[in-house]
């Protein structure tokens, strides 16, 4: 046995905090994801913490004060092995102290002008004191939660004698796919971790937990159901339920939004069909967002709701999308079923979100990717101020490889708010390994080329304060698996999401080396494996499934298994004559939809990026790159090298046994072991694919 070894042991047996305090020893399974407080091995970096950490002072008005208290215990108890001794006064010297400010105190100017949540943490290395300060509690729960990060990477606190975080967006939100059944749609991690028929009474420790991650990454929040909506979510006895999350989320900063249906306020029987599975709540015969009856029943909605969560977040709509109802059921426009919500929000300082995922019945459906921007783009300008539009960064659907949606730069006078998909619908489930932060980062920084806008990245979008509010959204990943995201490695795509809704122009890879670093290990070597492991993952995922950006090759019910065949003709087209999606002028001619200069890029296959070629130009197959290769040989090449790469990150991971605590390490091999399996399957199918269709 190793002294490694035998120390991890060890470690183990001292590690009796799961992400719940109420747990027993046990082995690590992931369930404290980034939030392990590993003990510290190291006696002189220790024993530098300790002197800054003799006591604690805090001075929080709210139940944020329970929180960090709750947290501060939990962190030292897994780091020394000892609780925090809380101090009623302030002392000067060694002490970690946690106030409330203002930025008018003397010594605190910093803070002026910080936006919500942001916070201050002052280092004295002389007189080992550490203060974080913030103008509101949600900034003190982040700072405590900054300190604790950089417990956890095991920096050297006299190094940072300042630092001063607000956070670029202020909306983080999550979007869960949970159904009041329990079920989740798109979800690959067990059940909703929503318990709708125990949600009266019970362990709640599981809520706390998620608010606790959720709050350790900047979430401030959340839609707690599907927008596939149910009405009733809406009704009385359920909404005494979403109180009671709310009140569970409510210390860690997070505001809860419900997704509404549309066609809530009718009565079951005069619902249109495509709602038939649910019917209406109410007693109307209309939803039409301009009819009196419906507008008061929304009114007495949004005034029950606020009676019961004053600081309850607001809607998030999907209509007139895949067959749900909206406004355009009675001939108005998104934006007249969007301010209905919005100007009834307002006074209770609500937000309208609505979804501009929609494509099917109204616009030119040659081509989908076209009908948001038709859609939206004339009415810019139309929204009220506390509308959201959530945009998929995609234009067509959370695929592995799009570019990013026109709209982003197209519409100037109107909030957008991108939406990420964190759970892997289109990118192999749990099963497969694939971390996204490189994806989101490649997304935030494309420039639209905003007229009168620079710079006009993405991410400067957004966080633009020309947006009276900003948002980012991503689709959840959390079930009630046991560690939460059903893959260990999915919990990287959660954790990086909240990061970057944080601030999006944030550097992907130094916010992988954090997750890494609390999650799985702070030796280096270690680290170095899992990044390898890691950071290539959804380039030859690419390759296996989706190549330059050919989208959607799998089953139409699942999105996991190879469909070739189904999808030839439906999301692209392939012949003897070459493979891809014309959307050029000569084609549905998408690409004029972008900025002329992004136009310009993407409508010759020579500037176009390799990983949106297909997604924009139908080629032949022995299309020629620069160096020589046809699109034909690079597309099979890169799909028996990414099966290889498959291979080699197993190889890799299985080298790190006695590394990583065994029951995360095995249980990361059993999930390589199925996404071999099923890339081994969707290589030979693509290869099949491609053989047959240049051979007739
Ligand atoms: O990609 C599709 C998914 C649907 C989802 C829809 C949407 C919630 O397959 O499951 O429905 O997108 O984003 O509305």
């Amino acid at each position: 046995m190793t002294n490694r070894f035998i120390l991890y042991i060890s470690i183990l047996f001292l590690l009796p905090y799961g992400l719940s305090g109420n747990e027993s020893y046990m082995l690590e399974d992931g369930h404290s994801l980034w939030l392990r407080y590993h003990p510290m091995e190291d006696e002189r970096l220790r024993d530098e913490y300790h002197s800054y950490f003799k006591t604690v002072y805090l001075d929080v008005e709210s139940s944020a004060d329970k929180v960090i208290r709750d947290e501060l215990s939990r962190a030292f108890r897994g780091f020394f092995g000892s609780d925090p001794i809380f101090a009623d006064t302030l002392s000067s010297g060694c002490q970690l102290s946690i106030t409330l400010s203002k930025s008018t105190d003397p010594g605190y100017s910093l803070l002026e002008g910080l936006k919500k949540g942001g916070y201050l943490i002052q280092v004295d290395s002389t007189e080992r004191v550490i203060e974080i300060s913030a103008l509101t509690d949600a900034g003190l729960v982040y700072g405590t939660f900054h300190l604790l990060r950089l417990l956890q990477q095991r920096e050297s606190l006299g190094c940072q004698p300042i630092i001063v975080e607000e956070p670029a967006v202020d909306l983080r939100m999550l979007n869960q796919w949970d159904n009041l059944d329990g079920s989740v749609e798109r979800g690959y991690s067990g059940r909703s971790i929503y318990q709708w028929d125990d949600l009266t009474e019970g362990d709640h420790q599981r809520l706390i937990d998620f608010a606790r991650a959720n709050a350790s990454i900047g979430i401030n929040a959340i839609a707690i159901n599907n927008v596939n909506a149910d009405p009733n979510i809406l009704k009385p006895e359920n909404l005494e339920k979403v109180e009671r999350i709310a009140r569970i989320f409510r210390p860690y900063g997070i505001r809860i939004f419900l997704s509404a249906n549309f066609a809530a306020p009718m009565k079951p029987s005069s619902t249109p069909h495509a709602m038939k599975r649910w019917g209406g709540i109410g007693t109307l015969t209309t939803s039409d967002p301009l009819d009196t009856s419906v507008i008061r029943w929304w009114k007495e909605k949004i005034e029950e709701i606020y009676g019961l969560i004053p600081d309850f977040g607001g809607f998030l709509v999907k209509a007139n999308s895949e067959g749900m109802p909206g406004p355009q059921d009675y001939g108005r426009s998104h934006a007249e079923g969007a301010n209905l919500f919005a100007r009834l929000l307002k006074p209770h300082g609500g937000i309208l979100i609505w979804r501009a995922f929609v494509y099917g019945k109204q616009a030119d459906e040659s081509d989908r990717v076209k009908q948001a921007y038709q859609e939206f783009k004339p009415l810019d300008g139309h929204f009220e101020s506390n509308v959201l539009l959530q945009v998929k960064n995609g234009p067509l659907d959370f695929q592995p490889s799009e570019p990013p949606s026109p709209l982003f730069g197209a519409m100037v006078h109107t909030n957008l708010m991108p939406e990420l998909q964190i759970t892997q619908e289109y990118l192999g489930h749990s099963v497969y390994l694939v971390y996204l932060g490189g994806m989101w980062q490649q997304f935030f920084r494309f420039d639209t080329r905003q007229p009168n806008r620079h710079p006009s990245t993405i991410a400067d979008l957004v966080t633009s304060d020309k947006q009276p509010f900003s948002g980012v959204a991503g689709v959840a990943n959390v079930g009630n698996d046991r560690n939460w995201t059903g893959h260990h490695f999915a919990q990287a795509n959660w954790y990086l999401f909240g990061r970057m809704a944080w601030n999006p122009a944030a550097d992907n890879d130094l916010l992988a080396r954090e997750w890494i670093k609390m999650t799985w290990s702070t030796d280096q070597t270690v680290r170095e494996a899992i990044w390898e492991i890691m950071r290539h993952s959804l380039d030859r995922f690419i390759d296996l499934q989706t190549p330059f950006g050919l989208p959607v090759t799998v089953d139409r019910r699942r999105h996991f298994d190879p469909s070739f065949h189904s999808r030839n003709g439906l999301y692209w087209h392939a012949d003897s004559n070459g493979i891809g999606y014309d959307r050029t002028s000569s084609g549905s001619g998408f690409v004029n939809q972008y900025h002329p200069l992004n136009c310009e890029k993407f409508r010759h296959p020579a500037s176009c990026p390799e990983a949106y070629l297909l997604f924009f130009h139908f080629l032949p197959w022995n299309y020629c790159f620069t160096d020589g290769e046809t699109l034909r040989d690079r597309m099979l090449r890169r799909n028996r090298e990414s099966l290889l790469h498959l291979k080699e990150m197993h190889s890799r991971w299985k080298l790190l046994e006695g590394e990583i605590d065994p029951q995360r390490h095995a249980e990361v091999i059993r999930k390589m072991e199925r996404q071999l399996t099923a890339a081994t399957d969707f290589a030979a199918a693509l290869e099949a694919f491609v053989k047959e269709s240049t051979t007739h």
